[in-house]
């Protein structure tokens, strides 16, 4: 073995550091500690023949920190380890092999810390949270949007008369569902023709920008092209499934630099991230994303049907001090300034409904993009009426007014609000 562990050493600018939580099996902390530098850089199960002291010396990480009460462990890479640009590398090195290692129960990515060089080689969001904000003309208030539901089934025209009727009800935003692509029974190609033509007949029809996502997930050849049909017609946006689609697609979507805002959506991501013993955080992933280039990004809700929990939520975009996160460091991922690299719109989204508005923006602040898909389909007189509730909602929000107040005098809000129990 190497000898990785150096606590005595400080990383360097030219460090990348990555926080693990570690679990041993069967071994010592230290031992598991040793184990995990080695694998993910240099080393591997026994020591090399051709190892030769200039790789030894010059790309040799260091732990140099261990806290076994809290399991958790420091590591410094030289950023020579690295190839700028490229994330699918950096991520087989820190949150590669070492997850299959038997000396390990469990082992999950925290965080990690990129040097100016590795951030300086990616873009970023190309629009950000200003762009965005410039986009839609609105400066403070929360924007607001739905996911067309059924997620999937209705057909190219019916998708295209929903969304036209939650934009004239008063909502910003709309959007193709994550598992909704180029289906029999609707046609990528011909929904987007569609959906954008109701786009303007919406904007003409209420005098506001109205905003379409329209999801590009497939196959990447397919997908670039699919982004171009969407930029060629007329249309600003384009979603993508993050985690599904993987990182080396997103990398393709941003680098093409169409000139589109990118949605990211998070799909597939408790996978990695539900289990807090085990896989990558969602801070982890957030960083990643925003490095590559999203412009907008879901990261939970902290009040609806999807696990995490508010601080947790918070933490990724806000500057408070996250418990779950080991030291309880301040974070504030998505909005933190990081030389060029501008901010990220944190999407809250999953299980919203009105009655939720107020709990949501008390926790995450103005600056978010809700979503609700149930909570505007689901209203009783239909996707309109819905979408009318939940710009009530955010109005009686801004407005400092109560909700079952504000209530009193806009129908389709207390019709929302009785629906789902909040009168
Ligand atoms: C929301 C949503 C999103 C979730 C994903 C859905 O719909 O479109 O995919 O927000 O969760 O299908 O569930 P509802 P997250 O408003 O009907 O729940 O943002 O946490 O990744
Ligand atoms: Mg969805």
């Amino acid at each position: 073995m190497l000898d990785y562990i150096n606590l005595k050493y400080k990383p360097k600018k030219t460090d990348l550091v990555c926080e693990f939580y570690v679990e041993a099996n069967g071994v010592s902390f230290e031992e598991s500690a040793e184990n995990i530098a080695g694998e993910s850089s240099i080393g591997t199960w026994t020591d090399l023949s051709t190892m030769n002291e200039k790789i030894a010396h010059q790309l040799k990480p260091k732990v140099f920190y261990l806290n076994e009460k809290e399991n958790i462990i420091k590591v410094a890479y030289p950023e020579e380890l690295f190839e700028p640009g490229n994330m699918p590398q950096i991520l087989s090195s820190i949150a590669g092999n070492i997850y299959g290692m038997k000396i390990l129960k469990n082992l999950r990515l925290e965080d990690i810390t990129f040097t100016k060089k590795l951030l300086e080689s990616f873009p970023g969001p190309e629009f950000g949270i200003a762009g965005i904000r410039k986009l839609l003309k609105e400066k403070d208030r929360p924007l607001i949007g739905t996911i067309v539901k059924p997620k999937v089934g209705l057909n190219e025209k019916q998708h295209a008369d929903i969304a036209y009727e939650a934009w004239v009800g008063g909502l910003d935003i709309v959007k193709d569902d994550e598992n909704l692509s180029s289906m029999s029974f609707n046609n990528f190609y011909e929904r987007i023709r569609q959906t954008l033509k109701a786009r303007d007949m919406a904007e003409v029809k209420t005098g506001h920008k109205k905003i379409y996502m329209p999801n590009v997930t497939s196959e990447t050849m397919e997908m670039l092209k699919r982004a171009r049909f969407v930029k060629a017609n007329g249309g600003e946006y384009v979603m993508i499934d993050i985690l599904t689609a993987g990182y080396a697609s997103l990398q393709t979507l941003r680098n093409a630099n169409l000139g589109l805002v990118i949605h990211a959506h998070r799909a597939g991501h408790a996978a990695l991230t539900r289990n807090h013993q085990h896989g990558i955080s969602m801070l982890a992933i957030a960083k990643i994303a925003r490095l590559i280039g999203v412009d907008q990004l879901h990261i939970g809700t902290a009040v609806g049907k999807m696990d995490g929990a508010a601080i947790e939520v918070e933490a990724i975009k806000n500057e408070i001090e996250a418990k779950f996160v080991h030291e309880k460091k301040k974070q504030h991922i998505l909005e933190q300034k990081w030389g060029n690299i501008k901010p990220v719109f944190a999407v809250c989204s999953g299980g919203l409904h009105p009655g939720m508005t107020a709990e949501l923006v008390k926790i995450m602040g103005k600056n978010i993009i809700a979503q609700y898909g149930g909570g505007c389909h689901g209203h009783p007189d239909g996707t309109r009426a819905g979408a009318t509730s939940i710009q009530q909602a955010v109005e009686a929000v801004m407005k400092k007014k109560s909700l079952p107040e504000y209530a009193k005098t806009h129908e389709e809000l207390a019709k929302a609000l009785e629906l789902w129990g909040c009168l």
